[in-house]
Formats: C-alpha cells, sequence, structure tokens
C-alpha cells in the first residue's frame, strides 16, 4: 500500500535504522543523510519517512510530505552554510533514478554547470 515500509527498499531501511548513514537532519516526517557516493562536498538526500516510489507518486498521494521534503532541503542548505545549491529528484531510470524510494538530491559546496549531464 502507497506509504508502507517495503522489505526490499534501502531508503526504507536507511529510516528504520537496519541500515547505518551518515544523518545530517531527522523529522517527523523526513530523513537527510549524506549520499554514499557524494557528486559535490555537499551531497545530501532528503528522504520522506513513508515510501513512495518517486516525487511524483509522493506529490500525488501526499502533497503535504512532499512540502516537508522541499522545506527539508532548504534546511540542509542552511546545516551546510550553502549560499548556492541544486535540489534534483531523478525520477524515472532513464533520468537516473536507481532507487526507487522518493529522495532529493541537495548537491553544492562547488560550482554546478548547467545543463546538467
Ligand atoms: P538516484 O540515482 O537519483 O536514485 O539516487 C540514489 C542515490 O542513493 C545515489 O546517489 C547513491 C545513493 N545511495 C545508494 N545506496 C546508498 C546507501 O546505502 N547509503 C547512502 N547513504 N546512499 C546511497
Amino acid at each position: 500500500m502507497a506509504g508502507e515500509p517495503q522489505d526490499d527498499c534501502l531508503f526504507c531501511k536507511i529510516v528504520a535504522g537496519s541500515i547505518p548513514a551518515t544523518i545530517v537532519r531527522e523529522t517527523e516526517t523526513t530523513v537527510a543523510f549524506r549520499d554514499i557516493n557524494p557528486q559535490a562536498p555537499t551531497h545530501v538526500l532528503v528522504i520522506p519517512k513513508e515510501h513512495h516510489r518517486d516525487a511524483a507518486a509522493l506529490a500525488a498521494a501526499a502533497p503535504q510530505l512532499a512540502a516537508d521534503v522541499l522545506r527539508e532541503t532548504q534546511a540542509v542548505a542552511d546545516e551546510d552554510k550553502l549560499e548556492s545549491y541544486r535540489v534534483v529528484f531523478n525520477t524515472g531510470s532513464g533520468a537516473g533514478q536507481t532507487v526507487w524510494h522518493a529522495h532529493a538530491h541537495v548537491l553544492g559546496g562547488r560550482g554546478l554547470e548547467w545543463p546538467p549531464g
């Protein structure tokens, strides 16, 4: 069911604490932790604690929770004192999504080119 933890989901396991992660922030509804393969000096993933397969599914099923995730991206940027940063939701395998639990990448701490690859 939408929102229920999935046994085979890596990020649900991070939420549950059964897989370790470097957690930078946690709220009642979200967790933010450092990406295992950082692409910038700050590379933090913000996820809803509920399981939704991608950002579009999250926004459709739980818009308030999607807003919580977005609000936390700013909090992460503040925590790492980033003046400029990028928020990315890879959505679908063609866009590079590899983990099927909605997550925002917060990237910063270096110059970021546009357009992205
Ligand atoms: P995406 O490709 O947009 O689905 O992003 C998934 C990200 O998750 C990717 O940048 C690497 C990160 N990642 C994968 N496995 C782990 C893990 O076990 N721990 C942490 N901290 N990050 C992970």
